[in-house]
């Protein structure tokens, strides 16, 4: 089936239409109600993003393997959709928080892929001047709030994130991610009560990914996961994170339900990541079929591009986009090679905030 007509039918399931919750949570309406056929210039615009973020992954991986970059490295191939179609029905004002498993976010917030990639490798020209890494970076230019390496600060970070949007009076809302594995932490928990009581803009994503590093969450979360903010009456819903179009049709009826001032909305959704936790994991504990199934029938920049062929758009157009990504990503590459590393008197500067007298 291809994105597009998979678009066009329910593919979510809806916390807010279950009658435990019905009393609490207001009813939306259903996501097959307002989806509408993608233009081309929007399928074009999907697929431009999600390939970049996939080919930084990619040349990301390589310069691991190169010894080029140190420390933990998560990548993110395999779960572009979900980033970039959340991303698209976003607006201008909004704030953006995530976990390590993030330069995707980075890309979709419009941060430059040579200023990442330099920050991968250790270098002067990285955003964190080469001192933090793959899971440190920042830009306020771009509204993005890391990069955190602690498992489920992103959600309690990302309801201050929403408390300043909501005092500042911005009509802005923080897009909080966290992964399947976070979504079980006890600030998580209490960022949704705080939440909810003071009704804040926060659309919580959880990227349900199956596994938290080796473990499935069959083996570790009990229930479903969007369903965890029903007791605070916080509705929720699960959306397929293979289908871009189904992600941002979904994405935008939240964003719009949180914008009116009804408070926070979870998002759950489904999707998979190609490689293991980080590049260290050689993931034992899932089959190579089990990995295949993914890439051969739903990987989500191979059925936009499938979509798009079908529609008339000739491969060869498409090919070319590929070939200008390659190229954005390879100059990414040399200056993340060539950028000097920081100074050894840089070691204690940007550690605390000089405190005004
Ligand atoms: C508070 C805390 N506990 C444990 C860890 C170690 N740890 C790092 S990643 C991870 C798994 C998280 O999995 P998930 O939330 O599903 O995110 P994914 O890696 O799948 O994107 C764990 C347990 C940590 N970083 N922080
Ligand atoms: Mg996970």
């Amino acid at each position: 089936m291809t994105a597009s007509s998979k678009a066009t039918k329910k593919t979510t399931k809806k916390s807010s239409d279950k009658k435990a919750s019905a009393s609490k949570t207001p009813s939306l309406k259903s996501v097959s109600n307002s989806a509408k056929k993608p233009t081309t210039e929007e399928m074009l615009s999907l697929y431009k993003d999600m390939l970049l973020i996939r080919r930084f992954e990619e040349k990301a991986g390589q310069l691991y393997g190169m010894g080029l970059i140190g420390g933990f490295c998560h990548l993110y191939i395999g779960q572009e959709a979900v980033v970039t179609g959340i991303q698209s029905v976003q607006e201008e004002q909004d704030t953006v928080i995530t976990t390590y498993r993030d330069h995707g976010h980075m890309l979709a917030c419009g941060m430059d892929p040579k200023g990442v990639m330099a920050e991968l490798t250790g270098r002067t020209g990285g955003y964190s001047s080469g001192k933090g890494g793959s899971m440190h970076m920042f830009s306020r230019e771009k509204n993005f709030y890391g990069g955190h390496g602690i498992v489920g600060a992103s959600t309690a970070i990302g309801t201050g994130l929403g408390f300043s949007h909501q005092y500042k009076g911005d009509n802005g809302v923080a897009v909080a991610y966290m992964g399947d594995g976070s979504a079980n932490q006890g600030q998580v928990a209490e960022s949704y009560n705080m939440a909810a009581l003071w009704k804040l803009p926060v659309l919580y994503v959880i990227e349900n990914n199956k596994y938290g590093m080796g473990t499935s969450v069959a083996r570790s979360s009990a229930g479903e996961l969007y369903r965890r903010g029903e007791g605070y009456g916080i509705p929720g819903e699960q959306v397929d994170g293979m289908d871009v179009f189904a992600v941002q049709n979904a994405a935008r009826q939240a964003l719009d339900y949180i914008r009116s001032g009804n408070g926070p909305y979870i998002l759950e959704v489904l999707t998979y990541r190609y490689r293991g936790h980080s590049m260290s994991d050689p993931a034992k504990y899932r089959s190579k079929e089990e990995v295949a199934k993914y890439k051969d029938e739903q990987d989500p920049i191979a059925q936009v591009k499938n979509l798009m062929m079908e529609e008339g758009i000739p491969e060869d157009n498409l090919k070319s986009i590929d070939k200008d990504i390659k190229a954005i990503i390879a100059e990414a590459a040399q200056f993340a090679q060539e950028s000097p590393e920081p100074h050894v008197d840089e070691l204690w500067t940007d550690v605390l905030i000089p405190v005004a007298e």
